[in-house]
């Protein structure tokens, strides 16, 4: 496999192999569009090593015609487009949820496991009008070139989201990041980009897609990426009864100032971002320093990217002492975030949306 890719010095290595990095909150939020060097990486096996000339996607199942098709191919045949959108991953905060309670074998996130790019490619149902698709295709299942060990078996990551997903014209076979050429580490030299859905089903490396009428019976479909109820954990969990992640639910992260940094009194600028799933967009950011008791609406940065997440900021008045500063964003489905990583812990450690919490103090 490729070495530690070209990432900046400052990114923060979860492991090595599988190969997990995120930024730190200071340098995550310098920019709207996050640069490669500092975009996460959340791998589950290796990175595959793919020789461009040779690459064939392949689309099957339910349509009327079987494709193979060449990167030459899906770059001249196919329409183009560009979307700006955020992924993030389900563990993205999971640090909060392992100090509820041990979350073992999972990796220990802060709140960078999050990024928002400019992808370039084709539109995923170009292709698929291209193949045809079948009436009874209710899901399209992707497949990757990589390869996960479990259980003595490799398998390629996968993973599939709804048909009506797949046909929404946001939803793009990705060859470009940022305006260069997808990077190995970020699926070069194919993946799926799928805006309002959890990372994981951006799979990376695409080798086929199915159209199917379940969804993919991948691993990772199946078993990871389900949420369980608190008392539920790995022994007594009925995979079949878990609840399957798919859109992104409502988030805010203060980013500046970081965890136990020492601030001066007077107006502190307090900054972040927000992010919402599905079709619904981030309305408001609150701000507390006195633990949700009283409340300052940050001011959201303008934008009109609809798949992207909303960098917001304000200021807040601080006298020396002790605080610490929370943060909750609203969506346009008034939907709001729970007040305690209790309130939301599973044993897996996904989704964590519970108020995010910095701890600073001020000195006069
Ligand atoms: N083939 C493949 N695709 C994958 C993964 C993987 O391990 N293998 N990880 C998924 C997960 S869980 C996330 S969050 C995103 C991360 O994308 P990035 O590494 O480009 O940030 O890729 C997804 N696609
Ligand atoms: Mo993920």
């Amino acid at each position: 496999m490729p070495n530690r890719p070209e990432k900046h010095p400052g990114m923060i290595f979860r492991s090595e192999q599988p190969l997990n990095a995120e930024p730190p909150m200071e340098l995550l939020r310098q920019s709207f569009t996050t640069p490669a060097e500092l975009f996460f990486v959340r791998n589950h096996g290796s990175i595959p090593e793919i020789d461009a000339d040779r690459y064939r996607l392949s689309i099957g199942g339910m349509v009327q015609r079987e494709l193979r098709l060449s990167l030459d191919e899906i770059r001249e045949q196919f329409p183009r487009s560009t979307v700006t959108a955020t992924l993030q991953c389900a563990g993205n905060r999971r640090q909060d949820l392992m100090e509820v309670a041990p979350i073992p074998g999972e990796v220990a996130w802060s709140a960078g496991a999050i990024g928002t790019a400019e992808w370039r490619g084709t539109p995923l149902r170009e292709v698929l009008q291209a193949a045809g698709v079948e009436p009874g295709a209710l899901h399209a299942a992707f497949t990757g070139l990589d390869e996960v060990e479990m259980e003595n078996q490799a398998f390629g990551f996968g993973g599939s989201i709804p048909i009506e997903k797949a046909m929404s014209p946001e939803v793009v076979l990705a060859y470009e990041m940022n305006g260069e050429p997808l990077t190995p580490e970020h699926g070069a030299p194919l993946r799926v980009v799928a805006p309002g859905y959890i990372g994981a089903r951006s799979v990376k490396w695409l080798a086929n897609i199915v159209l199917q009428a379940e969804p993919s019976s991948n691993y990772y479909q199946t078993h990871a990426y389900k949420i369980f109820p608190p008392q539920v954990d790995e022994e007594t969990a009925d995979w079949e009864k878990g609840l399957m992640l798919g859109e992104l639910s409502v988030n805010a992260v203060i980013c500046r100032p970081t965890y136990e940094e020492a601030v001066s009194a007077g107006p502190v600028p307090v900054q972040g971002y927000a992010i919402t799933g599905g079709e619904r967009s981030v309305e408001r950011v609150d701000v507390s320093t006195d633990g949700g008791e009283t409340w300052t609406t940050a001011d959201l940065q303008e934008g009109n990217d609809p798949w992207a997440w909303r960098l917001w900021e304000t200021l807040v008045d601080l006298s020396p002492g002790r605080y610490e500063i929370v943060a909750r964003a609203w969506d346009s489905a008034a939907n709001t975030q729970p007040e305690l990583a209790e309130q939301v812990w599973n044993f897996k450690g996904y989704m964590d949306n519970s108020w995010h919490r910095i701890e600073v103090s001020c000195t006069g």
